[in-house]
């Protein structure tokens, strides 16, 4: 039988439609069952996570990865691991994979990172997992932090480094402190705690530490007198830390002061040994003077200074000296300070070698006020005007690790 042209056009139509080729035409009746779903664009979230860090192999930090409405496909989304001051290998390890799927009728999904564990002390550390590129999804939270949270207490050192001699032709030792712990020995030593104010805040140079007696700021560890420089919130300041002093205990006039200690390092960090006048005879400061064993700032932690501070004031007249150590830092390991103290004469000893010396004609028409006794000061500074302020590759916390201050004369 020869088609007519109606049925002709039916065939065709319904050919086409069968093909799935012409949708777009009104041609196709469309039968029950065939309408199309409404689609679902579910939206997707990272949580943070906050967690110990574990003391050996790995601790897994699981990120729950969600969507707040079920699909019948997959979602899919990449993440990038970075910033803060987690290091890849050294806290975390680095994922192989980078993309995650919530599979079709889930709504969440763990996203691990395994954190490496050890038992040496450390400050919190941060890094942050960004979402991006979804597919089946769009993002609505999509950046997580991770902190990963000390919990050790032990200070990672090793007694290497320099090695004072215990004894000099002449002199006799007049006291020592080994800082065998487990307390500070109040015969030597005081807390000299808070932030200066209302006499001095900031100490005369707009320091940003609190200075405490608290253990978590100055603690012992075999045989080491430790000062922890800690970022905290603490009494209005930022950072909280430890200075000592002998004032009224163990006053000093000439001699030689050796001390063993591994400095901390770091844009802010501001150590220093130093000594200031027992009785002030000359009045107050600078006229009885000031003598600065060590000072180093943590932007330049290969390179000791030594100053005297001395003039009528209001400002001190001052002679500084620097000497820096030829390789490495003197965060790498132990050196020994220090100071060869005689009437009129003054030097500096970095390892048993004399860097600088001044005497009393140096101060010319000045007072010399270094004939008399003095105690000796050990503290942590946090920012102030020499060093400025921590900046974000600051690490913290940050310790001043003493072995021992002999005193020969
Ligand atoms: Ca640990
Ligand atoms: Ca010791």
């Amino acid at each position: 039988m020869q088609p007519n042209k109606a049925n002709m056009y039916q065939l065709i139509t319904l050919l086409l439609c069968t093909l799935s080729i012409n949708h777009a035409s009104s041609g196709c009746s469309k039968g029950k069952g065939s309408e199309p779903e409404p689609v679902v664009v579910p939206a997707i979230s990272i949580e943070d996570v906050t967690l110990f860090e574990g003391n050996a192999a790995t601790t897994a930090f699981e990120f729950n990865v969600s969507i707040d409405k079920k699909t019948t496909k997959d979602v899919t989304v990449n993440y990038t691991i970075s910033g803060g001051t987690a290091k890849a290998g050294e806290d975390y390890v680095a994922p192989t994979t980078q993309s995650i799927t919530i599979p079709a009728g889930s709504t969440q999904q763990k996203l691990v990172i395994q954190i490496v564990g050890d038992d040496i002390k450390e400050g919190d550390d941060s890094f942050t997992l960004q979402l991006q590129s979804p597919v089946g999804g769009t993002l609505q939270k999509q950046s997580a932090s991770g902190t990963i949270r000390n919990d050790d207490t032990r200070v990672a050192y090793t007694n290497a480094g320099y090695e004072a001699p215990t004894a000099y032709p002449n002199y006799t030792l007049a006291w020592k402190d080994d800082f065998d712990g487990p307390a500070l020995n109040t015969t030597i030593w005081s807390h000299q705690n808070g932030d200066g104010c209302p006499n001095v805040c900031g100490w005369g140079n707009n320091e940003l530490e609190y200075y405490t007696d608290r253990a978590e700021n100055l603690y012992f560890q075999n045989g080491k007198l430790i000062i922890e420089a800690r970022p905290e919130s603490f009494q209005g300041k930022g950072y909280t830390s430890s200075k000592i002093i002998t004032q009224g205990k163990k006053p000093i006039k000439f001699g030689r002061i050796d001390i063993r200690a591994i400095l901390p390092k770091g844009k802010g960090i501001w150590p220093a040994f130093w000594l200031m006048p027992d009785k002030s005879v000359f009045g107050g400061w600078p006229k009885s003077g000031e003598i600065d064993l060590m000072e180093v700032v943590g932007h330049e932690p290969a390179k000791t200074h030594g100053t005297l501070h001395f003039g009528p004031g209001p400002g001190s007249t001052q002679i500084s000296r620097n000497w820096s150590l030829p390789a490495k830092t003197f965060n790498d390991e132990f050196h020994v300070f220090s100071l060869e103290w005689k009437q009129d004469q003054i030097q500096w000893l970095v390892d048993g070698q004399v860097f600088s010396t001044v005497t009393k004609a140096d101060l010319g028409a000045n007072n010399y006020p270094f004939n008399e006794e003095f105690f000796v000061i050990f503290n942590l500074a946090v920012g102030g005007n020499w060093p400025g302020s921590p900046d974000a590759n600051t690490y913290f916390p940050q310790w001043l690790i003493v072995d021992y201050i002999r005193v020969y004369q």
